[in-house]
């Protein structure tokens, strides 16, 4: 059976870091899952359906990687339910590290699912969704940091 990684996230907007990471997932794994997530208490800039979109297209022409949405409930199950051995989570920080190492071991106590931390490539260390859309609203050019679909659904509205 193929080695099936899973890389979750909010995805609001996917940016270059997370293509980055996704990429190098896709290198270590047979097959990759972009879960994008959709939780009930966030409220996100952009719905699901565009999320989605704006991910297949950004990972056009990667192999092996697939885009499917991530209901509400638990990860470590839905990981579990797909047969994944791992979760792949890029980290950029010491506060990224203290975010995520609690949630990787109860997704392990949970169902086994396995997290795999990869750093952060230093060209995106200081990029992420939140600021992305904080510096195009106040009129910044965050071409550099996302990919082009996603430059254009920002301007759209
Ligand atoms: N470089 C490298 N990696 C990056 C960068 C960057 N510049 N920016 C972000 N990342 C990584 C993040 O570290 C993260 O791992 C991933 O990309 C996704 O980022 P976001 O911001 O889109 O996604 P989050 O952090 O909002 O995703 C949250 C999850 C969906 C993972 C989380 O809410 C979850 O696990 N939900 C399921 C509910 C559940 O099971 N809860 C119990 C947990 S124990």
């Amino acid at each position: 059976s193929p080695r099936r990684a899973i890389c979750p996230g909010s995805f609001d907007p996917i940016h270059r870091g997370h293509v980055e990471i996704i990429k190098r997932a896709a290198e270590m794994f047979q097959e990759v899952v972009v879960a994008v997530s959709d939780n009930p208490k966030k409220s996100y800039r952009f719905g699901r359906p565009q999320r989605l979109d704006l991910a297949e297209r950004a990972l056009e022409g990667v192999s092996g990687v697939v885009v499917e949405p991530l209901d509400t409930g638990l990860l470590a199950q839905y990981a579990a339910d797909r047969g994944a051995v791992a979760l792949v989570k890029g980290l950029r920080s010491g506060q990224d590290y203290d975010y995520e190492l609690p949630m990787a071991a109860m997704n392990r106590a949970l169902t086994g699912v396995e997290t795999v931390f990869l750093p952060a490539d230093p060209d995106f260390l200081h990029v992420s969704s939140s600021l992305v859309k904080e510096v195009h609203s106040l009129g910044g050019d965050v071409r550099p940091f996302v990919p082009s679909p996603v430059f254009a659904a920002l301007n759209e509205g």
